[in-house]
């Protein structure tokens, strides 16, 4: 596990870099999804991919900017789903984006996550890792490399709202869910990003973030595999809980690569909330 770690210490470094100083403009060609790729997600893919490709214990990487997953070693324990740079439209305008990896055993069900990491690339550039040894957070310092900062907890209750999705098509109980919070004090904090929103609430100790079924999106708009499988586990790790409404994410299979499915991260008291306001969707 600590090879794909420095791979992903290895790549940000790089990722960084074209963020920073490279064209950030959209390429001629779509993701699986249909989103236009922009040259960064591209480069970024490219990056992972290359080392990535050097880590013998890898047998399987699956990208969300690749429609099919791409085999690398016969013998290999790991898959990896990941998301190159999500957000990546949000460089533009000089915001935060992140690049997220789960990292799975045997197939790419919420249960076959062994580990999860993502990196923040921000006014600072910061990688998170939830696994066996709990959620620890590193930072890139002048020397390159990446050094351990602290331990992340989530509280059982927060202060923080980040709802995703177009309002106009939200269902009646997400509308009421999403104003209940505030009613009782929360304060919106959405940048469109789902890496620095999802680490601003784990920094500030809780909160909700949520990315339900609308009118428009009946599944939500976020991909399992390289999102919201990584996310439910580190927040479950970090002391908080992950579900779709009633089931929790890491619960759920993945039929095929590119599944998005509604999700709520946060707290404990918030997800409480979420599940007993979508008891009777
Ligand atoms: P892009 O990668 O297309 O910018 O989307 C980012 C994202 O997948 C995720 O990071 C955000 O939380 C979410 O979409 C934002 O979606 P809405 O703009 O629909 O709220």
């Amino acid at each position: 596990m600590l090879e794909i770690y420095d791979a992903i210490q290895r790549s940000a470094l790089k990722i960084q870099d074209i963020i920073a100083f490279e064209d950030s403009g959209y390429s001629e060609n779509q993701n699986a999804t249909g989103d236009t790729q922009l040259e960064l997600d591209i480069q970024s893919d490219k990056i992972i991919e290359k080392e990535f490709s050097k880590i013998s214990s890898i047998k399987e990487l699956a990208s969300e900017e690749k429609e099919l997953p791409c085999p690398l070693n016969k013998n290999g324990k790991y898959l990896i789903g990941y998301d190159p740079l999500d957000g990546s439209s949000l460089a533009d305008v000089n915001l935060s984006v992140g690049s997220i990896f789960g990292i799975y055993e045997n197939g790419y069900d919420g249960n076959d996550l062994k580990a999860a990491v993502y990196v923040v690339y921000g006014p600072r550039v910061e990688m998170v890792t939830a696994d066996e040894n709990g959620v620890r957070m590193y930072r890139l310092g002048k020397d390159k490399r990446f050094h351990f900062v602290k331990e992340l907890k989530l509280n059982d209750k927060g202060k923080l709202n980040s709802p995703g999705g177009t309002q106009k098509n939200w269902k009646t109980n997400h509308k009421k869910l999403v104003e209940s919070f505030f009613e009782n004090g929360y304060r919106l904090r959405y940048s469109g990003g789902m890496v620095p929103d999802l680490h601003q609430i784990l920094i500030k100790g809780g909160g909700i973030f949520s990315y339900p079924a609308t009118t428009d999106l009946p599944k939500g708009k976020l991909r399992k595999i390289f999102e919201v499988f990584p996310f439910a586990f580190v927040y479950e790790k970090a002391g908080g809980a992950a579900i779709d409404g009633a089931t929790r994410l890491l619960d759920l299979k993945c039929e095929q690569i590119h599944d998005t499915t509604p999700c709520f991260f946060g707290s404990k008291e918030e997800i409480k909330k979420v599940r007993s306001s979508y008891a009777y969707d």
